[in-house]
Parts: structure tokens; sequence; C-alpha cells
């Protein structure tokens, strides 16, 4: 039977604390079925029992002496004499349809809550959503809920390296410590983190996890052979909450690791290896997810070293993963990072529907594209990628960034769902269209999690993590209310001194954050403007005549990138109509993405009625006296969360604070010295 994890001495529950297992807990329960899935479900009720009293069964039975209150059961395991389980399911819309391999209903026909599911990992969902719901998953009778992930897949990629990279650190753009998989070059066999973690991910319906890092060093490619046996202890640990386990390789391990000659995708010989490499992958990992690849990008290898392109280099692996069940994450993540800056026509915003959208119907269905879900590289505001709207003959992944590289890393607070919904719910082809959340097949983030005691360096970073496996599970939930569900799962305000008031606070703090960062930070989707290298805190031009492709191009009489086909770079015409209409019109271009598309005059005015000038003072004021007030609300909550909460969110925010005002200054004294237009209010502008 599977054991859940001891809460674990070194780590914060986050989400989980037994304090969320409350209304479940206290009752009576039955499971009924079989597997390991439906193990893991009985122990952790048995677990939520030990820890408020009430007691659960297995199988047909009723805990001694007292009628269930709670009931999880796979449809066909339900015993024929059970009316409350024949009750529940006879009210489906369409009894008999199926509820998929991850679906479930929860009902509550009488005085019993009745959880069905067509498979384990339903009972497994559905066990957490019981959760979610607390005391309200027992109060009067409602009809059946049927729940089912929009997203198929809903997976987290870790950018962990084994060795300690002399410049990245262990977790590539992590802010949350080392990695948890590995430490110091060795696995950690963590066992209890590891489970922690996975039991964390599947109670927001996370089912993937790629281990290690796009960028594979020496050490992390020989995951795929000779350490497969570290991969494999992951995978044992993170099986139990129906995750998956996916890994990172280099397309050219045909050469590293077995001494081919050559790692072309068309040689015989390269086609060989990695069927069998793969299929002792799946001897070792009957499960195993598939492969993660970042080819000919910022230096990895690829295809084109040997004149074949990326159809070709994904569909090899997609081949030797196919008879065993597994997929190939290819990503669309192609630009060319030492291009020259004196060079205005090349743009990296172009660069994947460039190289991608050509190759549109030759990847096989075992390839999905894992596109980032804007143009450029994970800034706090872009366009959606033009990628996802020209493939339609391919199975798309979007890709979002929960560690947050260039959203504050972890020092800040920035909830990101409110954006990642905007991006999930944004219709390419216009308002009759469909949504990116209906074009891909799946959702993918960079992790933000490390050995960190918070799991993400900044305890309220937690919030981001939650909310990706809850969007991808349902794109349509709105920010807020993840951000209750995390609250109430958190910091348990039914038993604090002040619930309403700690909820109040943290939505002021944290409902309008991404917003507030964007304000303090780079202008109008112009993007960067950071310090080169680690990309954390201000520095204007740093990347301003560099070979990387992030410019903002301004001088004294404006700022922005013309990406328009009339006098650009032409990327306005990858998208699709109406955006393609509305991206090039500097009339009709939204304000947030002007000087992402647009070059234009400083005094040129904002449909907001400010100058492009004006505005940038104000809203690096404004960016500034809202993190003011975060810091200020915050300290409202002394006494409400756990001490250490509170001491590390209250040092974070002064980091943030200060951050905040360098921004401010830098960015303002920047383009005031540019442009020579004062402050209409007559602020120091430094
Ligand atoms: C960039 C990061 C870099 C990653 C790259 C990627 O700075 O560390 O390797 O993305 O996504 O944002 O591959």
């Amino acid at each position: 039977l599977v054991t859940p994890p001891e809460p674990c001495s070194d780590a914060h529950p986050a989400w989980l604390p037994l304090e969320a297992w409350r209304a479940v807990g206290a009752r009576h329960t039955v499971v009924y079925g079989q597997g390991l899935l439906v193990d893991t479900v009985f122990a952790e009720i048995e677990r939520a029992c030990a820890g408020h009293g009430g007691a659960v069964a297995r199988g047909i039975g009723e805990p001694a002496g007292h009628p269930a209150q709670l009931m999880f059961a796979l449809v066909k395991s339900l015993p024929p004499g059970d009316d409350l389980g024949r009750m529940a399911y006879a009210e489906l819309a369409a009894p008999g349809e199926s509820l998929g391999s991850e679906g479930f209903v929860v009902a509550r026909p009488g005085e019993v809550t009745v959880v069905l599911a067509d498979a384990p990992a339903g009972l497994l969902y559905g066990l957490f959503e019981v959760v979610r719901l607390g005391e309200a998953a027992f109060g009067p009778a409602y009809p059946v809920r049927v729940h089912r992930p929009a997203l198929g897949r809903r997976m987290l990629d870790h950018w962990d390296n084994v060795d300690v990279h002399p410049v990245m650190g262990q977790v590539e753009r992590g802010y949350a410590g080392g990695s948890i998989f590995w430490r110091d070059g060795r696995p950690r066999r963590d066992r209890a983190r590891l489970r922690a973690y996975a039991r964390l991910l599947a109670a927001c319906g996370v089912n993937a996890v790629s281990v290690n890092n796009v960028n594979v060093h020496a050490t992390e490619a020989r995951l795929l052979t000779e350490r497969l046996d570290e991969v494999a202890e992951i995978a044992d640990e993170l099986r139990a909450y129906a995750i998956r386990v996916h890994l990172s390789v280099t397309f050219a391990a045909p050469v590293i690791l077995a001494g081919l000659p050559t790692a072309d995708p068309l040689d015989d010989r390269v086609r060989a290896w990695w069927a069998e490499t793969t299929r002792r992958v799946y001897d070792r990992i009957p499960d195993f997810g598939g492969y993660l690849v970042k080819a000919d990008s910022e230096g990895q290898p690829g295809p084109f070293s040997y004149g074949r392109d990326h159809a070709d280099g994904a569909n090899l692996l997609a081949e030797a993963l196919a008879p065993h069940g597994g997929v190939v994450h290819w990503r669309a993540f192609v630009y060319n990072h030492r291009q020259d800056w004196r060079d205005r026509s090349t743009d990296r915003a172009r660069a994947a529907f460039d190289h991608f959208a050509p190759l549109d119907g030759r990847f096989l269905d075992t390839v999905i594209v894992q596109v980032k879900h804007g143009p450029i590289d994970f800034q706090a505001r872009e366009p959606v990628s033009p990628v996802i709207a020209a493939m339609p003959g391919t199975r798309l992944a979007v890709e979002f960034q929960v560690t947050q590289e260039y959203t504050g890393q972890q020092r800040h607070v920035c909830y990101l769902a409110p954006w990642w919904s905007e991006v999930l719910q944004f219709r390419p082809w216009g308002d009759d269209g469909r949504s990116v959340a209906e074009v891909a097949a799946d959702l993918v983030a960079v992790s933000n999690v490390g050995d960190d005691r918070f799991w993400t360096g900044h305890p309220l970073a937690q919030a981001n993590l939650y909310a990706f496996g809850r969007l991808a599970w349902d794109p349509g939930l709105s920010p807020e209310t993840v951000l209750d569900e995390w609250i109430d799962l958190t910091f348990d305000p039914a038993s604090s001194a002040g619930p309403a008031l700690l909820r109040s606070t943290l939505h002021e703090i944290m409902d309008d954050s991404w917003r507030s960062y964007e304000r303090y930070t780079a202008p109008l989707g112009v993007g960067f403007m950071v310090r080169p290298g680690h990309h954390y805190g201000p520095d204007v031009d740093g990347y301003e005549y560099t070979p990387w492709g992030t410019y903002h191009f301004a001088d004294r009489d404006g700022v922005g990138v013309d990406r328009t086909r009339a006098t650009g770079t032409g990327f306005t015409g990858q998208y699709p109509s109406p955006w393609a209409e509305v991206y090039e019109s500097l009339d009709n271009c939204p304000d947030e993405l002007l000087l992402f598309f647009h070059h234009v005059p400083y005094g040129h005015v904002l449909h907001s009625g400010s100058t492009v000038i004006q505005h940038i003072y104000d809203t690096h004021f404004a960016g500034v006296r809202e993190v003011e007030a975060m810091a200020r609300r915050w300290q409202r909550l002394a006494g409400l969360v756990g001490d250490d909460v509170y001491a590390r969110v209250d040092e974070l925010l002064g980091e943030q604070l200060r951050c905040a005002r360098e921004w401010r200054d830098q960015v303002n004294a920047y383009f005031h010295r540019k442009s020579g237009v004062p402050d209409a209010h007559g602020r120091p502008l430094h």
C-alpha cells in the first residue's frame, strides 16, 4: 500500500497543511476500487483521519458502526447494492458517458458525498476537489458536478542540473535554492520531499514533470543511459500521484553517449540507436512520458548541423518513442542569438514562426511542438505568439514560465494567473474563433520549485505554481477564484483570527501585482531593460547593443520596435485577421503593446489620453506607490499567518520596494534625458 508522505520536516506544507484536510479527515469514508492510485486515495484519507478523528474503510463494508458520509468509487467497482453510487451515476447528464481517464463527478444525493470516476486518476483528482471544497462538500444535497481537465497534459519543466553549473548554478533560472532531485552531482534521494511535491502537484492537477534542464550539459545527458536509474527513482515516487516523468535529452546524444560519428536524423545508425536507447528507457520506466528537446537554440545541438530541419529532428525521436506510447516535446524557441544589432531587419519575434510555420503538417502526431506563449521570451508583457495560430496540422504545447525570471525572480510579489488567464482566453482568429486554451494540446510551465523551505523562495510564489495547475485543468477559472482556493487551503482562514482580513489583504496585495510589476519595469510592452545575464533589476541599455535581439530603439525622438508590415520587420503579418490589422494599426494597437509593435515619438497620445512619455513617468511613480502599499498591507497580517511566512515575505517586500525604486529612477531618468521632456507634474526624474 502507498504510504503518503510524512510532513516534510524541512518543507512548508504549502497548500496541503493538515488543516486543509479537516472536512475530509473528520468523516467516515468508504473507498471502492483497486489500483495504485486508489491506494493513494485511501492512504491520504487514512492520514487525514488520523489527524482529524474520522475513519476510512476499503471495499464493500462500512466503517465499524457508522454509515459512510463520504464515498469514493470507481464506477466499475460499485457494489451492486450500492444505491447511492448508482443514484449519483444515474444523475449524470448522459449516464454511461465516459468520464475519461482523469475525470470525476462529485454529488451529494442525500446525506453522503459521492465521488465517482471511471479511472483511478479521477478518484485522486476527486479527492483533492473534496479537500478544496472543505465543509461545502458536505452541506445540503447537490446534484452531480462533472469535472474533466481541459488539457490532457499539464506539465512542469524543471530546469534542474545534476551538477552545479558554473554560471547558471544548479537550477537554471531557479530562485528557490537547489534542485529537489539532485545535489552536488548526485541524486538527493529525499523521498519525503518528492512525495510531498508529487501530492502538491496532483492537488492542483499537474500530471507530468520533466526533471532536467533543457540545456543538457554533459553529466545530464547521461540520465538517458547510464544514469537512467536516477530518473527511475524519481518516477517511482511521483507515480503514486499520477505524475509521469519526462526527460530533456540532447540531440547530440548518439555522438556524446555512444560515440557515433553523427547525430544526423536520417542516418540509420542514429535511428537504431534512438530506438534501442528508448526501448531500454521503457524497460526501466514503463510509464515514461517522453523526451523534451531544445535543439538549434542558444547553442544547443540540433538537426541544422546535418542540413536537416526541425521536423526531421523531432520525427526521429517520435518514431523511437511511439511504440511505447511516449511523446516528444520539441521546443519552438529557436532564434539567432548572435545577430548583428546594427541590422534592424532581423527580428527575434519573427523567428519561431519563420522556422516552424512552414513545417506544419510534417510532424508525426506524437510530436508536440512546444511554443513559448509570447514571441520573445517570457517578458512581463508580450502579445500571444503567432505560432499558436499558424500550425493547424500540428499538436502544440503552450509554455509558461512559473519561475519568475523576468517577473521579479521570486523576490517580488507577482501573481501571474491574471496574465496566463488572458493568454489562455486570447482568440487568435477573433471573437468567433477558438481560444489559445482550445488550440493547445498541452500546457507546460517552467517550474519555480527548489529545495527552499517554502518550495518557491517567496512564499506567495507558491500561488503561481498552484494557479498554473488549476488553469491548465480549467482555463476558465478566474484568477481571483484560484487565489481564493489557494488562500483557503494554505492559510486555513476558517481557523484564523481574521479570515476576512486575511483574504481581502492577500487579494489587495496579489490580484494586481503583475500589473504593478509591469508599471515599474519596461514600459508598454517594449520588454527587457534588465541586467544582462542574471536578468534581475533594471539596466535600460543592458541589451541594446548586444547580439541577443532584444532592443527598444530609444533615441531622442522616440522609442519602440517597428514590427509593422508597412515600415517595419513585418512581424504583424504573422498573425491572422483581425489581429494582424489591429497590431499593424497605430490607432488600434492596444496601449500595453504599443512599443512592442510600433516605434513612436514620445509625444504620441495613447488611448488613455496620456502621451507615451508622461505614461512612462506616471506608471513608474504609480508602480512604486503600489509596492509601498503592498508592504503596508502585509503588516496587517502579522499574527494571522505563520511567523516564518510573515518574516520572509516582509523581508522580501523590502527588497521589492528597493528594486522598484531603482527601476523607477533608472527608467524615468533615462527617458527624461533622451527626450528632454519634463514631468507634467514636476516630480523629480533624476
Ligand atoms: C531564457 C532563459 C534561458 C533558457 C531559455 C530557454 O534566460 O536560461 O535556457 O530561456 O527557454 O529565458 O531555453
